[in-house]
């Protein structure tokens, strides 16, 4: 039973909402009138998502002892989970909890009233996923309590309307408290609270704007800094410059009385002398002393900053915000630099501006709800992420071949096509070309990823090539594919530390040296690119399909590509076998697509040492029960921790892992196999068993369709190797 329910708390008709669709992948909620929601019926997914209870599943059948019928009916299941006309397979993807504090400020500030059932829903999510034992907050929902997030889920509650003397919000304080008040919070809390007119702006580190006016030949240009972060800076620095704040009322007078230890008062704390007061079970990583100095002398500056220079500082990363708006159709990179966004264009143009409206209007874009309630999620979706996959696995594990899956590849491979990104950015904002490629959600977004790309191009190449949908051949052009491989190819490393690699959005642009700058002190890696095990791994797999696919196109080049990315590859196995995978948990995952990059490129057990101590350090970890399980606490310690029970989603990636490069452990894998399909209920459904993704070593989040996904791919790469035969105890 959900906590919401067991406290008795509010809820609104789960069979009243309804998601609307995009043909390009825009989910946005809404909740309708009882007469209305009548006339038009709910989607199968939408009954899933939110677990109304009439859920049509497919027919259950407890008789299906081969991995084929296993296969079969998971995909049966998982099929449903498609909207028929975008393509999509919408999902919460869920797991930050610093998110719907911004979307929230965002409306206080511009007097905006949330839509209907969004207040009551947001409030059983926070609810939901509050501590069991202390009722705070951490910095995603399986953390322990945080300063930062239980200020956040605290202060969120109150701006929902839950009064403060509900024992939901007496707890929380109370945690928040032992954990020495708002005062502690890290950059991004401070920033929040000054903004919400609680916490005094000179408390808060500065973030000037003036950074964008130094010369881009400069390393610490923010042009050169990670996308999110740059994107995120952007506006803080017109926020913080102007100091703006929400105006006081009733409630943020009475905030200033909840959050702060109970011997300290709003209007008498040192503001100043604690920019640097972090709590320690937030302080992932200590900012440095060169930061320190830093900031001391930017804050004298900003005392003595003159108006006109405000001023031309405002006009000047202003414009490169609205061109920002206009790359990505005003939903800017994602939901934190949204909401600084939009706040700042309100406070640039007021509530009537154009900008600000059509900002405005994309505020519930990555909002998303679900049977716990709604959420703001990491993005506005994991969209061409997962039809990428889906195609990719529907194909390779034999459904493709029959017609009752055809459609779903189909509906896949459109949406892919439908969203290559055809325009390039405005001229000066600090963006590459991106025409070609594709990001992780919605061609709207506008940012590529490298391995987006290339396993949208792997899929694309795959259905292309595949008899069953030669009638879609031409929904693209070869032109167009060809596009994606320049970018791709333009995006490999070459210095020298990172030689051959591939990072996340961009090459590198800067050193690491810029780290030192980190003002966030909760996550680490976030200032500039770095190259990414698992970016390189798909990097390869697009460049090696394509390859096949076009052996005439500029061979030599994407053959000395390949070699010096399957080189950094190999380069950046640890001694003990394994990869450390930056964006899902975490060795498993990495392995998964370290060992299939290799095997593209001919790399199996039978030839090659590092394949073979990958499949050893595999084989180690498998757990009595026959399955894998790694826990994301991993992440942080850079070593594999194990998990408290074996999962589906790490047994098919260390399955994938091992049958890819030919494991000759054929005892071991059946194991494996054996208890990912007794995990698998009659009806074809996989349940959430933990959560699978990570980023920036320290944030959870939880990507609902992998668990349909690979035990598929798992399961179809065990036939090709050992048949189809009843898997027994
Ligand atoms: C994601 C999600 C997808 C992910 C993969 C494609 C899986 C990865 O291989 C490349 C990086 C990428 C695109 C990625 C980057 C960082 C994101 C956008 C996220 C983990 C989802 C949320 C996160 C974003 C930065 C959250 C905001 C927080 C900050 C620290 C800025």
């Amino acid at each position: 039973m959900l906590y919401s329910e067991e406290i008795g708390l509010e809820r609104t008709d789960p069979k009243r909402w309804r998601l609307h669709i995009t043909p390009l992948g825009r989910t946005t909620w809404e909740y309708l009138s009882k007469e209305d929601s009548e006339k038009s019926p709910q989607s199968e997914y939408v009954k899933y998502l939110l677990e109304t209870g009439d859920f049509n599943g497919p027919k259950p059948d407890p008789t299906i002892n081969t991995p084929l019928g296993k296969i079969k009916k998971g995909a049966e299941f998982f099929q449903l989970l498609q909207d028929p006309d975008s393509g999509i397979f919408p999902n919460q993807y869920k797991g930050p909890t610093f998110l719907t504090i911004g979307y929230l400020i965002a409306h206080y500030y511009a007097k905006i009233e949330l839509p209907d059932g969004y207040k009551t829903e947001l409030i059983r999510f926070i609810v939901n996923n509050s501590h069991p034992v202390d009722g705070g907050w951490g910095l995603h929902t399986e953390d322990k309590s945080t300063c930062f997030g239980t200020t956040l889920g605290y202060i969120a509650l109150r701006m929902l309307g839950m009064p403060a003397d509900h024992p939901v919000c007496v707890k929380a304080r109370k945690t928040l408290h032992s954990l020495g008040g708002a005062r502690k919070n890290p950059h991004w809390g401070k920033i929040w609270l000054a903004v919400l007119n609680v916490y005094k702006w000179e408390g808060v580190n500065p973030a000037p704007p003036e950074l964008w006016a130094m010369p881009y030949a400069l390393p610490l240009h923010p042009g050169r800094w990670w996308v999110h972060t740059r994107a995120i800076y952007l506006p803080v620095g017109i926020v913080q410059a102007n100091r703006i704040q929400c105006e006081e009322d009733d409630l943020i007078r009475q905030l200033r009385t909840e959050i702060y230890l109970p011997n300290e008062s709003y209007d008498t704390i040192d503001y100043e002398n604690n920019r640097n007061n972090v709590c320690g079970v937030d302080l992932y990583y200590p900012h440095t002393k060169i930061l320190d100095v830093a900031n001391y002398f930017m804050s004298i500056y900003e005392k003595h900053r003159p108006k006109w220079m405000l001023n031309r500082m405002n006009k000047y990363s202003y414009d490169i915000l609205v061109k920002e708006f206009e790359n990505t159709e005003y939903l800017t990179i994602a939901p934190v630099s949204h909401a600084f966004a939009v706040i700042a264009a309100c406070f640039m143009e007021g509530t009537e501006g154009k900008n600000f409206k059509k900002a405005f209007a994309r505020a519930n874009d990555s909002v998303f709800h679900g049977n716990q309630g709604m959420v703001v999620m990491g993005t506005n979706g994991s969209q061409t992420w997962d039809a990428a996959f889906t195609i990719q696995i529907f194909i390779s594990s034999g459904l493709a071949e029959l017609p009752q899956f055809q459609k779903t590849v189909e509906r896949a491979y459109l949406y892919l096509v439908r969203n290559q990104f055809d325009t390039e950015c405005r001229e000066g904002s600090f963006r590459e070309k991106r025409i070609g490629t594709w990001g992780f959600s919605t061609k709207e977004q506008g940012y590529t990823v490298s391995d987006c790309t290339s396993e949208a191009l792997k899929s694309i190449i795959m259905v292309r090539e595949h008899p069953a949908f030669s009638h879609l051949r031409d929904a693209i052009k070869d032109e167009s594919l060809y596009d994606a491989v320049e970018i791709i190819l333009g995006l490999q490393n070459v210095g020298s530390f990172e030689y051959g690699s591939f990072a996340s959005y961009e090459k590198i642009k800067a050193t690491t040296l810029l780290e030192h700058l980190n003002p966030a002190e909760v996550f680490n890696n976030i200032m500039v690119e770095y190259p990414y095990v698992e970016c390189t791994d798909s990097s390869v797999l697009g460049l090696t399909y394509f390859h096949h696919a076009y052996p005439h196109y500029k061979p030599a080049k994407i053959e000395k590509t390949l070699q010096d990315a399957i080189d950094y590859i190999l380069g950046a196995q640890d001694e003990d076998g394994s990869w450390y995978g930056s964006w899902g948990v975490c060795y498993t995952y990495a392995m998964m697509f370290a060992l299939e990059a290799l095997n593209s490129v001919d790399l199996d057990y039978l030839n090659s040492s590092a394949v073979r101590k990958a499949c050893d350090f595999i084989l180690s970890k498998q757990l009595p029960d026959g399955g894998w399980s790694e826990s994301m606490k991993g992440c942080e310690t850079h070593s594999y921790v194990n998990a408290e029970a074996s999962q589906a989603v790490q047994t098919s990636w260390s399955l994938i892992a091992l049958l890819m490069v030919g494991c000759p452990d054929h005892k071991a894998i059946k194991r494996g196999i054996k208890l990912l399909m007794d995990k698998q209920a009659p009806n074809g459904q996989w349940s959430y068993e933990g959560v699978e993704g990570q980023f920036n070593h320290s944030c959870g989040i939880e990507y609902p369709n992998y668990r349909y996904l690979f035990p598929l791919k798992a399961l179809g790469l065990y036939i090709k190797h050992y048949g189809d035969e009843p898997i027994e105890n």
